[in-house]
């Protein structure tokens, strides 16, 4: 194959990048070759001059984590990721000695089944930090890493062992993602935290999909992240490599805050008729306009994903042998850690497994019977504070309101995270719902355990982020309180409807309603175990009997996610009752009047949807059995959905509307929420047979 006339290997490599991005987009006619040829010389600098990061270890601990806010770009990753050879991982993240992103792979790009999606996808490819293309994301993840580095080396920091936990963020975002709330909501917090690892490069080439990026931002954002609290260095020029270098240098050597890189980049740069112009966006350049920018690059014209010699080993002496002798380094500290500090490393080895230290559970506590019982929110905070004071990496916090929602940790020691004091567990989010969850994120993607919590309601503002942890599969905790039209005198602006049914229709999400105290203990008993599943846990504002559960079945039917709490003598109804929450204690009022009267009744609880779709049909057929078609189900949210489990003849008694401002037993007499309507309803039911 012919060479490319270039006498500077940098270049050659930086314009490999470039070309692998064109050639791909063009293979897979579809995609977004301008931004990689843009930021392909920043992008080269960072990962071989400054990237501490071993590509035959991706998963190692201490590595740098580099972050594509602007997923579109997805190809310069993937360019980078091959030509750095970085390995493929087993399921617990060990290297294989096979590369992550063979060429083949490249050529695949953005078809079925590869590893080369149309935005980078954090599971599909070894070597990928994070899922992005949802723009703003990317920061907000970024921030949430920045935060776990920080707090692994204020936690598990010793004298002697700075470096243990010293790595760095690195990001690039562009200008979409500087226009989404989600960057600025985390940025703000950044600032606020002095988070001096975190360096964010931004893509100032003044364009998006609709054209010059004047058409609706004109702010400077340079200002702005110098009033958010960050350092803000300038690079004029996007093939200005020694700047670039020297800007990452003095983030490297020096930053005390957290650092904004603004670089002026030409987007499709080279592309004679397509640079500067939306046209290198969301479509390939065309075989024409390919051959003129090779030429323009001094490329060979008719090449096709050429990787000239030379640009393999010179990303091996670069990234490979700096991050190798990285790790190799850090291997050796960590073992001294070990051996002197063994409880601490083998948390920090149990954590890094996303599993849990022994005793985790033995505080978890057992709520007795009691009629006027207490708050979900209340049992929840109990419940989180008994399990978190023996999981030390659970971490989190709610977006401005503990006092509302009972998450804050309060056992001795749990501290608040702050800038002086990186070792605390509980992070103030602030009014932030959409960067939390990006940070949240973030977090879990660090291996801590995070939880965040708000009124449900405010799901809807964080719903971006919630979106994209069910993507990625990661373990993130979200603790919504303030359920539904329960919260009364705060109005419809502030009760939840249509939120339930909205996350169960999300993929992987699993959403869980627990019914009275000890449903919550189940709950959280289930969540903390989960690798790779987000949980969302609704938890109410009132309070809820605690049930007695040596009358009813035991809690732990929870984890099956529905279950026969109470039953017809002989376990035959000929109603069903089916509640979640907070109306599975007025089910089982009216079920004790239905049964009183010698009517035949069960009652379900049924706190989780995705946990019952999961157990095996006898499961469910014996706990809503298909002959027992007389059924009542009672949520006080909206009603979409629930004719999966009334069928085509069970009465749903749920929210069609929103709700009202007035004391929540008005609202419940008004909307139907009451033992005597239930019974009435059964009744209804039990004439239809
Ligand atoms: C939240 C979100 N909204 C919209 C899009 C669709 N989209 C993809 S790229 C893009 C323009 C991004 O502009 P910029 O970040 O400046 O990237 P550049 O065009 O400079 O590569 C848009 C609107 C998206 N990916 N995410
Ligand atoms: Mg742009």
């Amino acid at each position: 194959m012919a060479q490319p006339a270039f006498d500077n290997l940098d270049g050659l490599c930086v314009n490999t990048i470039r070309t692998l991005a064109m050639d791909a987009v063009q293979k897979a006619n579809s995609g977004h070759p301008g931004a990689p040829m843009g930021l392909a010389p920043v992008a080269y600098v960072l990962w071989n001059r400054f990237l501490n990061y071993d590509p035959k270890f991706p998963y190692w601990t201490n590595r740098d984590r580099f972050v594509l806010s602007n997923g579109h770009a997805s190809m310069l990753l993937y360019s980078l990721v091959h030509l750095a050879g970085v390995v493929d991982r087993d399921e617990h993240n060990k290297p294989k000695d096979t590369p992550s992103l063979p060429m083949e792979q490249l050529k695949q790009f953005r078809q079925f089944g590869s590893r080369t999606p149309g935005h980078p996808e954090q599971e599909a490819t070894s070597g990928i930090e994070t899922t992005t293309g949802p723009l703003g994301q990317g920061v907000g993840n970024a921030v949430g890493m920045a935060i776990a580095q920080k707090w692994m080396a204020g936690y598990y920091g010793r004298p002697g062992f700075e470096k243990l936990f010293d790595h760095k963020v690195y990001a690039i975002c562009g200008d979409g993602c500087m226009m989404e709330g989600v960057a600025s909501e985390a940025a703000s917090l950044a600032g606020h935290l002095k988070l001096n690892n975190l360096c964010l490069i931004y893509d100032d080439n003044g364009i998006t999909i609709d054209g010059h990026t004047h058409l609706a931002f004109s702010e400077d954002v340079a200002k702005r992240f110098e009033a958010y609290g960050w350092d803000v260095l300038r690079v004029n020029d996007g093939n200005d490599t020694a700047g670039m270098a020297a800007a990452l240098e003095t983030f490297n050597s020096s930053a005390t805050k957290p650092t904004l890189i603004v670089l002026k980049t030409v987007i499709g740069y080279g592309s004679p008729h397509k640079a500067d112009t939306h046209a290198a966006h969301g479509e390939p350049l065309g075989p024409d306009e390919i051959k003129l920018t090779k030429k323009a690059y001094g490329w060979p014209e008719d090449s096709s994903f050429l990787v000239p010699d030379g640009v393999y080993g010179r990303f091996q002496d670069g990234i490979g042998k700096r991050g190798g002798a990285a790790r190799a380094a850090w291997d050796k500290l960590f073992a001294d850690y070990k051996a002197k500090h063994p409880d601490l490393a083998t948390q920090i080895e149990t954590l890094e497994q996303r599993d849990l230290p022994a005793g985790w559970d033995k505080d978890i506590p057992v709520f007795p019977a009691d009629p006027k019982g207490l708050a979900t929110r209340e049992s929840s905070g109990q419940v989180l504070n008994a399990i978190a004071k023996n999981v030390p990496w659970i971490v989190g916090g709610s977006a401005d309101l503990n006092p509302s929602t009972k998450t804050f940790m309060k056992f001795e020691g749990a501290g608040v995270f702050t800038a002086k004091t990186p070792a605390g567990r509980n992070i103030h989010f602030g009014v932030r719902e959409h960067g939390m969850g990006a940070i949240m994120n973030g977090l879990a993607l660090s291996n801590l355990k995070a939880y965040g919590s708000g009124f449900f309601i405010f799901s809807d503002y964080g719903r971006g982020a919630l979106r994209l942890g069910a993507v990625m599969h990661i373990p993130v905790v979200y603790v919504f309180t303030h359920d539904s039209i329960g919260v009364g005198e705060d109005g419809p602006t502030h009760q939840p409807i249509e939120h339930l049914a909205s996350l169960r229709a999300m993929p992987n999400m699993v959403v869980l309603r627990p019914g009275d105290a000890n449903e919550v203990a189940e709950a959280y008993r289930y969540t903390v175990q989960q690798k790779h599943q987000p949980v969302t846990l609704v938890m109410t504002r009132q309070a809820l009997p605690t049930l007695d559960r040596t009358k009813y079945a035991p809690a732990a039917g929870l984890q099956k996610g529905g279950y026969v709490l109470a039953d017809a003598a002989g376990g035959k109804p000929d109603v069903i009752l089916i509640g979640t929450g907070s109306e599975v204690s007025m089910v089982v009022e009216a079920y004790e009047k239905l049964t009183a009267e010698g009517v035949k009744a069960r009652v379900v609880s049924l706190p989780s949807w995705e946990l019952f779709e999961k157990q095996d049909q006898a499961y469910r057929d014996s706990v809503l059995p298909p002959a027992v078609t007389a059924r009542v189900c009672v949520e006080m949210a909206a009603a979409f959905g629930w004719e999966r489990y009334a069928g085509p003849t069970g009465a749903i008694i749920a929210m069609r509307s929103f709700g009202a401002s007035a004391p929540l037993k008005d609202l419940m007499k008004h909307f139907g929420f009451s033992v005597e309507n239930v019974l009435k309803v059964a009744r209804e039911q039990l004439a239809k047979k």
